[in-house]
């Protein structure tokens, strides 16, 4: 996305490649394989890299001279360097600040304004701190918003189109590297999947390879997904208990296949357990750090 401020210490490729001593293509080859980079745009087209992305190729080259793969090297690089920002974050009175900004322009649909914000806040703040204090309470306002009629639905979609594909922009890459994988899907007739799209951010960069099926999908078209992978574990999320107990029978089948876990509004411990799945809880960005540090570690 275009950036017509530079928010922070945000360098062209050369400058990249001068600071870390990586040849240019190299870089591009680790963004393009691994989702190692993850730039911004200026408004001429050109890639900003970050102080993250800067971070993350330290991190590879460290992995890549003890001996890791290339692919090994970049999933260490891009979970520590998740972790190391996810300790630094924003003061909370800049985060807020960005998010009304946010919100003040998605609700004038001001695509510029929109998208140099999401910029500044993704050059400045990991994406988990993004995900968990701006996108996902964000939306979860919007909707409050939208029940009460304080904006249309022609802005509320403007708003969520926008969102979905930023998000989209930095799951390039995601079924990338040498992790465990998992495929994330909603069930027939559920369509709201941007809860889902930001776990499977969070879990890729813990080191998951993601595959995305997204909204509406059939449970069976689930199960060939995963068998073919395979997949060593599926996350279905709905917004309310009915799309997945009026498909229980084919998601208790679905468990043969891989552990399932359940999310999304619609999900509890019960709806999990009479299926025979896990809950993973409210929170998308916690559940996903959860998972990569031991298993489901379920939430009540
Ligand atoms: C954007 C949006 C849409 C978009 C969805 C686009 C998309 N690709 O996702 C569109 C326009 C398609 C849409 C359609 C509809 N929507 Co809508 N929508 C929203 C809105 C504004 C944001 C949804 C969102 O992404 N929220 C962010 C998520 C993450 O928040 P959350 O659902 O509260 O989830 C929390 C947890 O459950 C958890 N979580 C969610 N997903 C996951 C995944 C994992 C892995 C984990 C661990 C946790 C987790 O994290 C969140 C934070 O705690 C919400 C408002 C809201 N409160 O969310 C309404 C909302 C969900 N929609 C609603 C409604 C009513 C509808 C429609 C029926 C409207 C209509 N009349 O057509 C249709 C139904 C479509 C369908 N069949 O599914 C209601 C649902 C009410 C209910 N009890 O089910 C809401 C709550 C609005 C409201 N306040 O009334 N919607």
């Amino acid at each position: 996305m275009a950036v017509s401020e530079a928010p922070v210490d945000l360098v062209r490729i050369g400058e990249l490649s001068n600071r870390v001593g990586v040849s240019p293509e190299l870089l591009r080859a680790w963004e393009r394989r691994y989702g190692l980079l993850q730039p911004l745009r200026s408004q001429g087209g050109f890639r900003l890299y970050s102080p993250h992305d800067e971070a993350r190729v330290r991190r590879m080259q460290k992995e890549l001279a003890r001996g890791l793969s290339a692919a090994e090297a970049a999933v260490a690089a891009i979970s520590s360097v998740v972790e190391k920002t996810s300790r630094t974050d924003a003061p909370s009175s800049a985060i807020e600040r960005l998010r009304g900004e946010l919100a003040d322009a998605l609700d004038l649909f001001d695509d510029a304004a929109a998208q140099s914000c999401l910029d500044r806040l993704f050059g400045t703040f990991s994406v988990e701190a993004v995900l968990r204090d701006v996108i996902l309470p964000y939306l979860h306002d919007l909707g409050a918003r939208w029940a009460a009629g304080d904006v249309n639905v022609g802005q509320e979609h403007f708003a969520s189109h926008l969102i979905r594909g930023r998000l989209l922009g930095l799951a390039r890459g995601w079924d990338q590297g040498g992790g465990p994988r998992a495929v994330l899907a909603c069930p027939p007739g559920e369509l709201h999947d941007l809860g889902l799209m930001s776990f499977g951010l969070a879990l890729f960069r813990q080191g998951w390879r993601i595959t995305f099926l997204g909204s509406d999908t059939p449970i069976n078209t689930i199960e060939g997904a995963a068998r073919t992978l395979p997949a060593d574990m599926i996350v279905i999320s709905a917004t309310q208990p009915g799309y997945f107990m009026s498909s229980a029978e084919a998601l208790t089948e679905l468990t043969r296949t891989a552990p399932l876990g359940f999310a999304g509004a619609g999900a509890s411990a019960r709806v999990a357990s009479a299926i025979g799945g896990h809950y993973l809880g409210d929170d998308p960005v916690e559940a996903a750090r959860r998972i990569s540090h031991g298993g489901w570690a379920e939430a009540e």
